[in-house]
């Protein structure tokens, strides 16, 4: 059987960060073309500067490399969004029918776009939100989620595109640091913690989100683009749980490690976009018609973030 190319669009941002190593191993160095408007700062493996806002130039390496599958992770997250409406709006929409027509046109075998509890708005339940509660976001990143959804079920329901995608928590990861959204205080106290520096956070401290630690995610991201396609029933996106928890539960589980950790709290604009998004998932869904099932807790997270942070911050006096 022919090997698949994977075209990652966005491989320096947070999530890309993590997953070109993953996909490298699944499907060889030479089978995964790394793609973003920057160049990383260091280069493993295939990389083409691309800006998915055009069309003829996706097209192009698209062409040249003979790319299978595509991963579309460029977006504009949900507090920069807020900054520029509309042009979140014109780089969230555009870059993401390019890549529909470009998988459409050039029989691209599957597409992964990922979605975001930030298209739950207001009036959806706030706990255990279900896979079918409404979808009124009062974020314009939320609302270009949702009509991404819509466009995934479109061009799946039209052309028969393999179109897969994942309702992101908010994601923690060492790797890389998140840019522009609410829940990236949930990275940044890390930082500080491990620097021994104080930590002032933008959301109050009872603000409970749904959170992921990295490996969860991208092991939900490749398990659900290698289930087998009648597995497949949700052509939205599915609903995806890891953990749940406010500032002030983080805080106390990094203070085990660092009993001195001093937190402050300086809510902002963000306060409002957090206080509009789920405070818990319902991922039954995804349980039932792939088999997903998160691995890391609070406590697991909290010590691989930590120890993986040690050995970058300290690594002469790592130990754990
Ligand atoms: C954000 O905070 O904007 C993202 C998200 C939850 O999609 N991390």
């Amino acid at each position: 059987m022919k090997r698949d190319t994977i075209l990652l669009i966005g491989s320096n941002g947070q999530i890309g960060t993590a997953l070109l190593p993953r996909l490298q191993d699944l499907f060889g160095i030479d089978h995964v073309v790394a793609a973003d408007i920057r160049r990383p700062e260091r280069a493993t493996g295939l990389f083409e500067l691309v800006d998915a806002t055009r069309a003829l130039d996706l097209a192009e390496v698209v062409h040249r490399h003979r790319v299978t599958q595509i991963y579309h992770l460029a977006a504009v997250l949900s507090a920069r969004a807020e900054a520029d409406p509309i042009g979140a709006w014109n780089l969230n929409m555009q870059t993401l029918l390019n890549v529909f027509e470009v998988a459409r046109t050039c029989r691209i075998r599957k597409v992964f776009v990922p979605s975001s509890i930030a298209a739950f708005g207001e009036d959806a339940p706030k706990d255990e939100t279900p896979q079918t509660a409404l979808l009124d976001p009062s974020t314009v990143y939320g609302i270009s989620k949702v009509a991404a959804e819509n466009w995934s079920l479109y061009y799946h329901k039209r052309y028969g595109l393999d179109v897969r995608s994942l309702r992101y928590p908010g994601l923690i990861s060492y790797q890389s640091m998140p840019g522009g959204g609410t829940t990236d205080y949930a990275v940044s106290i890390f930082h500080h913690a491990v620097q021994d520096l104080p930590f002032d956070c933008f959301l109050r401290e009872d603000t409970l989100l749904p959170m992921m630690y990295m490996d969860d995610a991208l092991r939900a991201t490749l398990e659900l683009m290698e289930a087998p396609w009648k597995r497949i029933r949700v052509r939205t996106s599915y609903n995806l749980a890891g953990m749940s928890f406010t500032p002030a539960r983080l805080a106390d589980a990094i203070r085990l490690y660092y009993p001195d950790f001093k937190v402050t709290y300086s809510p902002d604009f963000r306060q409002q976009i957090a206080d509009s998004w789920p405070r818990s998932i319902d991922d039954s869904v995804a349980r039932k018609d792939w088999g997903w099932k998160p691995a890391f807790d609070l406590p697991r997270m909290t010590h691989e973030m930590i120890s993986h942070l040690s050995e970058i911050y300290h690594p002469t006096v790592h130990s754990l």
